[in-house]
């Protein structure tokens, strides 16, 4: 695993909003990460979380979405081995390198497959959805197919994240809506983010992306985790809590029970 950031990988993260590293995973690795997403889909069946169908926020056209992609949240908790690879200290010091931070917790992983004609991925960003807000919230995107753009790879609004805010536009079955709450994107040429099957990124929360369509008759998997900052506090949003864990949560409590949110870094 290709883990060390050079500076100016860190700059050009911080001036964009997101960097690709090719070559992340060994072939060897891309393989077991194969494998292990693999048993880890057949063990979760049709629900996207660990103990629920659904998650409120995605949810607006299942139709729609099913088309977009295949999208099952937390793998680590059911699933020891997916647990090893995704929330390795690696990544997570990969992530605190990026962010310039102490320490980092998942906030949850997401493996998203988007299936053979898939519909284009909207337009959006990821922190408004979740239950925390925070200018240095980061995802690793690893590919597990080549992801080309033909069949879906990632694209980024360059420094958006500098100018978004954590207001969500939502997202709709118009994968474009999004400009009609930062109409100043509507003109700018995004950066596609091919990448060869184990190459990853990194994205800041609150970069605008999107993936394309998948033109092709071949599934597109990828595995990512969102990354949260230690010390973040509850905003009110339940997004992937359970009923129960909001009903115990008031907005400014600390996330920082290792049940849901573990420590996946931390420098001290
Ligand atoms: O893989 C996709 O289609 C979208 C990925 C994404 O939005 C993310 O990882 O935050
Ligand atoms: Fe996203």
């Amino acid at each position: 695993m290709k883990t060390e950031l050079a500076t100016a990988q860190i700059s050009q993260y911080w001036k964009d909003g997101f960097i690709v590293i090719d070559d992340f995973l060994s072939e060897e690795e891309l393989n077991t990460w194969r494998d292990a997403l693999s048993a880890a889909l057949d063990k979760r069946g049709s629900k996207k979380l660990p103990d629920r169908k659904t998650v409120g926020t995605l949810d607006d056209d299942e139709s729609y979405y099913e088309t977009v992609f295949t999208q099952r949240l937390n793998l680590w908790i059911d699933n020891p081995r997916m647990k090893e690879l995704i929330l390795d200290p690696r990544i997570g010091k990969m992530a605190t390198e990026l962010s310039d931070l102490d320490a980092i917790r998942c906030w949850h992983d997401q493996a998203l497959i988007k299936p053979e004609w898939g519909n284009p991925t909207a337009w959006h960003l990821d922190v408004p959805f979740w239950s925390f807000h925070h200018k240095h919230a980061i995802s690793i995107w690893v590919a597990l197919d080549d992801a080309t753009m033909q069949n879906g790879c990632l694209y980024f609004m360059p420094g958006s994240h500098l100018k978004t805010t954590y207001e969500n536009p939502g997202i709709t079955n118009d994968p474009n809506s999004i400009f009609d709450h930062y109409p100043e994107y509507r003109d700018v040429m995004p950066t596609a983010a091919p990448m060869k099957a184990g190459s990853c990124s990194f994205h800041n929360g609150l970069t605008i992306h999107s993936a394309g369509p998948n033109m092709t008759p071949y599934q597109r998997r990828a595995m990512t985790c969102g990354f949260m900052p230690d010390g973040a506090t509850f905003n009110g949003i339940q997004n992937i809590l359970s009923d129960e864990q909001f009903k115990a949560l008031k907005i400014g409590d600390e996330l920082n029970t290792e049940e849901q949110n573990p420590i996946v870094y931390s420098k001290g």
